[in-house]
């Protein structure tokens, strides 16, 4: 164990970091002992499961300064929980601590540490991945274990890559031209002529770059014009899935037409959301409520029109719009879960389903199907006996699964899927929104002397802590109709999330800021008290 090479990416004493929502996360100065630090641990949790693991590191929609890493667990999913308490331990070790703290781990998980292990490294476009990536290098080789630097990657690429190279080819080749060949060959849909070519944004993100990548293995089939690619603006700037949902607005440096249909991507491409102006230049968004109800409506009539009996279930968080729950529940029956914010909650509570489509709100998505469900479809469309009108919803059904990136939210996946969807539907954008109308809703943030002052239960939705904050909420809300809100400490900013909707905008608008101000006193706000939104 050559550990002296961690003096090479020392730790600045008394640093504390903490393993949240999506990894580590915050200004990428602090980040350099970390991922030598992660590099260590992914070629552990490679050994102990005898697997190829991933390290991706991006910090996805926030600023270009910060950066951050995510670890991927052998069948591309999250990296498992109790995995996450040993990375922030090996995280937080001061330097004379490393190796004992590295042992305790070896030694709690009894790793034989005589097979070589294979980590998988990718990085985002931003300036210092290059050389936190060579961190993460350094960290597996300290070991004596291999790894495969995959380069510029969008994060559900990587995540892609590894289950492929841990099925051993049968979810895909292990390989980005594997990736673009796997999804392309799936997106066989013909696209109706009167489809006016996508806008995408990029965020200036890596997203841009895969998407010029994949364009070839297209074929033509999906038009679209790229916005943001990263040649001149700065990353997430103004722009992006991230900024989009949260403003609800346009992006700037996207050329807005009346009508027609734009999408962006954020920093790493995990997310997606779409939107459009009306004639009168009025903003619509649709994020990922949207997304997830469009997807699973799909699924939902062609499994009817295949004849398959499997469960069908949207799982989403509290951000999810009121209503999107409402019509899932009422008007397309189908089984919601609302689960803590973070992927790794969804995803799991997706899986506990035949077919779980799971959306955060803000994007970040994908469908997940159980093995059996798989090869229920896989079977059906191959019957040679089948109906014509059984037959073709059974193909779709296929290329559905095809289509998807099931390991993670993918944001060139979740596109291709809802375009293919819009096609054979032959709805423009306008009658997507039209499928329900979202509450009016505002987030805001509030900045707190200490943020883990804020406890809370039933996913999330009520604040058991500080005492009288969770009361003063329920008043408040009170004075609204159709409203509903709820704070929450952000797991990867150093904030207070709110989240209220109510029946207007101007009321939401209050709702959120009156919120704000009773965290602001009850949970310990510091700078400037909330001011309302005008
Ligand atoms: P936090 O900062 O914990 O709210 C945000 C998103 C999550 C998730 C993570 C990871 C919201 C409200 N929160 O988490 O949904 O996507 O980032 O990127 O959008
Ligand atoms: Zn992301």
């Amino acid at each position: 164990m050559k550990i002296h090479l961690s003096l090479l990416h020392p730790k600045p004493a008394g640093l504390v970091l903490q393993y949240g929502t999506a990894g580590f996360r915050t200004t990428a100065r602090h980040l350099d002992h970390v991922m030598f630090r992660m590099g260590l641990l992914a070629a552990l949790r490679a050994k102990k499961t005898m697997s190829t693991i991933g390290v991706m590191v991006t910090a996805s929609h926030n600023p270009e300064e910060d950066n951050g890493v995510k670890l991927i667990d052998p069948m591309g999913e999250m990296v498992a929980v109790a995995w996450e308490s040993y990375a922030t331990q090996l995280t937080n070790a001061e330097q004379d601590a490393l190796l004992t703290t590295l042992k305790d781990i070896i030694k709690q998980e009894a790793i034989s540490m005589d097979k070589k292990a294979m980590v998988f490294v990718g990085r985002d476009t931003r300036l210092s991945s290059e050389d936190l990536s060579q961190a993460v290098l350094d960290g597996v080789s300290s070991l004596g274990d291999h790894s495969h630097d995959f380069g510029l990657v969008t994060t559900p690429q990587l995540h892609y890559l590894v289950r492929c190279q841990n099925t051993n080819g049968s979810y895909g080749n292990a390989s980005l031209e594997g990736y673009y060949q796997k999804l392309s060959q799936a997106f066989a849909v013909k696209l109706t002529t009167d489809q006016s070519p996508l806008r995408i944004d990029g965020a200036n993100g890596i997203g841009a770059l895969k998407m010029r990548e994949m364009e070839p293995f297209l074929q033509q089939r999906l038009s679209f014009n790229l916005y943001n690619d990263g040649t001149s603006g700065r990353l997430n700037h103004l722009c992006g899935a991230d900024y989009v949902k949260v403003q609800q607005r346009s992006p700037q440096g996207v050329e807005m037409v009346a009508g027609e249909r734009c999408c962006s991507f954020d920093g790493d491409a995990d997310r997606i959301v779409y939107y459009y102006h009306n004639p009168q230049g009025h903003f619509h968004l649709l994020d990922g409520d949207k997304i997830a109800t469009l997807i699973s409506t799909f699924i939902k009539e062609l499994l009817t029109q295949a004849g398959l009996n499997l469960q069908l279930a949207v799982v989403q968080t509290a951000y999810a719009n009121g209503s999107s729950t409402h019509f899932l529940q009422n008007n397309m029956k189908v089984i919601v879960e609302c689960v803590k914010t973070g992927v790794k909650h969804l995803h799991h509570a997706a899986q506990k389903f035949d077919i779980g489509v799971y959306f955060e709100a803000n994007g970040h998505g994908t469908v997940v199907f159980s093995d059996s469900a798989e090869e229920q479809i896989k079977g059906l469309a191959a019957d040679p006996s089948l109906t014509e009108d059984r037959k073709s919803a059974a193909q779709m059904l296929e290329d559905t699964v095809n289509l998807v990136n099931q390991t993670v939210g993918d944001a060139i996946s979740d596109m291709l899927l809802i375009e293919a969807v819009l096609a054979v539907r032959g709805l423009s954008v306008q009658q997507w929104d039209k499928i329900y109308t979202d509450l009016p809703n505002r987030q805001l943030k509030v900045k707190v002397a200490d943020r883990r002052a804020i406890d809370t239960t039933d996913a999330e939705r009520r604040a058991t802590s500080p005492a009288g904050l969770q009361e003063a909420i329920d008043g408040i809300v009170g004075k609204y109709s159709l409203s509903r809100s709820f704070v929450r400490p952000s797991g990867t900013e150093d904030v207070v999330r709110v989240y209220a909707e109510a029946d207007t905008q101007a009321n939401a608008d209050c709702l959120a800021y009156e919120v704000s101000l009773a965290v602001y006193h009850l949970a310990g706000g510091v700078g400037e008290e909330p001011k309302p939104l005008q």
